[in-house]
C-alpha cells in the first residue's frame, strides 16, 4: 500500500472562495459578456497592477503567449540571451517567433542567470535578454540592468513564478522593460489558463493591447498585427476570486515551506532551498537540492516518492538545450551549461500548497529519511 491513498501533486491548483467564484459566473452570464475586454478582465488587470505597483497590466491568454507578445512589442529579433534551466515554455516562446534562444548559464546558487555567462553569451547579433525570476528568486536584476544598458539591449523577465514577490522592497512586475506572469492552473495564484504582461511603459502596454485583440482598435479597424491572446471573462473571475485569497494562500506556502526545512533539516546532502530573510515571497515552490552528500541519487529519490504516491518533480531536468528542437540545434551547448546541469541532476520539487499539511510533509519526510537509511 502506498503511504497515501490519493497521489499528492505538486502545482495542485488553489481554489479560493467557491461561493464567490460561482456568484462572479453568475453576474458574467446576465451580462452575456464572455471575453474580449470584458469588465472582469479590467477589474482584474487594475488589481492586479495595483499590487504590482506598475502602471499597466495586459491580461492575456497564457503565460506563454504574454511571453510572446512581450517579445514582439520589444522587437526583438536576432538572438535573445535566456537560461536554460528554465521551463521550456521560455525558449519556445523565442523559436516560435523565429528568434534563436541563446542559453546563458545560471548560479549554481541562487539558479538564475549568471550575469558574467551573460555577458559571453552576448555577440553581435544579441537584441536582448529574458531573465527568469525562478522559483520566485529576483534574478540579479541590478547586473543584468547594466549589462542591458551597456550593450543597448532590451531586457525583459519572465516572472511566471514571481508574482507577489519583491526584490529589495521592489514589487517584481517593475523591473526591466516588462515582465511576465503565468496565472495557469499549477501557479500558487491561478485564473485556470492565464497570464499577464506588466510594464510602466504607455506606449509598449498600448502595442500589447492591440497585438491581444488582432490588432483592433475599435470596429473594422486593424492598425496592428497581432493575435487572439484575449483571457475570457471566466478566467478573470477565477483570478479575482483567487487574489482575494491571496494572503491566506501565500500563509499556507509560507508554513509549508518552513514545515519542510525543518523536517528535512537533518538529512545528509538534501538542502531545501531558502529565501531571503524579510523579503516578499510566495513560496509556491519547494526546492529541494540533492548534493553529492547524500547517500541516494535526486532519480532514487523521486522513484521512491512517486511509489508512494507523492508526486514530486524534477523541474526543470534535463535543461530547455537538452530538449528539442533545441538539442539538435545545439548540441554542444551542455559544455558551456555546467551548473544548469548540475542542479538540474540535483533538484526535486516538492508537493506544497492548500492541499498538502503539516501531517502529510511529516509523512513526505519520513518517506525520504527511510530510503536514505536514516
Ligand atoms: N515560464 C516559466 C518559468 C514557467 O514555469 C511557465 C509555466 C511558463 C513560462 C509558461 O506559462 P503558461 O503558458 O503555462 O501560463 C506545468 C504548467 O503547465 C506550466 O504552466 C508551468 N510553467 C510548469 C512549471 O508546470 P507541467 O508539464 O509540469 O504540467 P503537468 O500537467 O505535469 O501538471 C503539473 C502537476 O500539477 C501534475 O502533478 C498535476 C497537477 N495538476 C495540474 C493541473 C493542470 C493538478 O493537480 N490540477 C490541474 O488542473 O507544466
Amino acid at each position: 500500500m502506498p503511504a497515501f491513498d490519493e497521489p499528492l501533486h505538486v502545482g495542485r491548483p488553489n481554489i479560493g472562495d467557491r461561493e464567490a467564484f460561482l456568484a462572479r459566473v453568475g453576474e458574467i452570464f446576465d451580462r452575456a459578456w464572455l471575453s474580449n475586454d470584458g469588465p472582469m478582465v479590467r477589474e482584474l488587470e487594475s488589481r492586479v497592477a495595483e499590487l504590482v505597483g506598475v502602471k499597466h497590466c495586459v491580461a492575456v491568454c497564457n503565460g506563454t503567449v504574454a511571453l510572446e507578445i512581450a517579445i514582439r512589442a520589444l522587437g526583438l529579433t536576432g538572438e535573445v540571451i535566456v537560461p536554460s534551466y528554465t521551463f521550456v515554455a521560455t525558449a519556445h516562446a523565442l523559436h516560435w517567433q523565429g528568434i534563436t534562444p541563446v542559453f546563458a548559464d545560471i548560479d549554481p546558487v541562487t539558479h538564475t542567470l549568471d550575469p558574467d555567462a551573460v555577458r559571453r553569451a552576448i555577440t553581435p547579433r544579441t537584441t536582448g535578454i529574458i531573465a527568469v525570476h525562478l522559483w520566485g528568486r529576483p534574478a540579479a536584476v541590478a547586473e543584468l540592468q547594466a549589462i542591458a544598458d551597456e550593450h543597448g539591449l532590451e531586457l525583459m523577465y519572465d516572472a511566471a513564478h514571481a508574482f507577489a514577490c519583491a526584490h529589495e522592497g521592489r514589487m517584481i512586475g517593475g523591473f526591466g522593460r516588462a515582465e511576465v506572469f503565468s496565472f495557469h492552473a499549477t501557479k500558487f495564484f491561478n485564473t485556470f489558463e492565464g497570464g499577464a504582461v506588466v510594464t510602466d511603459d504607455d506606449e509598449l502596454a498600448e502595442k500589447m493591447r492591440l497585438m491581444r485583440n488582432f490588432g483592433f482598435a475599435g470596429y473594422d479597424n486593424v492598425i496592428h498585427p497581432g493575435t487572439n491572446g484575449k483571457m475570457t471573462e471566466i478566467c478573470a473571475a477565477m483570478g479575482l476570486t483567487n487574489l482575494d485569497a491571496l494572503d491566506e494562500t501565500i500563509e499556507v506556502n509560507r508554513h509549508n515551506h518552513a514545515a519542510y526545512r525543518a523536517a528535512l533539516a537533518d538529512l545528509p546532502g538534501i538542502e531545501v532551498l531558502d529565501h531571503e530573510p524579510g523579503e516578499r515571497r510566495n513560496f509556491q515552490y519547494v526546492v529541494a537540492q540533492v548534493g553529492p552528500a547524500c547517500p541516494v541519487s535526486r532519480d532514487e529519490l523521486v522513484d521512491a516518492l512517486h511509489a508512494d504516491n507523492v508526486l514530486a518533480r524534477r523541474y526543470f531536468w534535463p535543461g530547455c538545450h537538452r530538449l528539442q528542437p533545441y538539442r539538435d540545434l545545439f548540441p554542444d551547448a551542455g559544455r558551456d551549461l555546467p551548473h544548469t546541469e548540475q542542479v538540474a541532476d540535483e533538484v526535486i520539487v516538492l508537493p506544497t500548497g492548500r492541499a498538502v499539511t503539516e501531517a502529510d510533509i511529516e509523512v513526505i519526510a519520513g518517506l525520504l529519511r527511510a530510503r536514505i537509511g536514516r
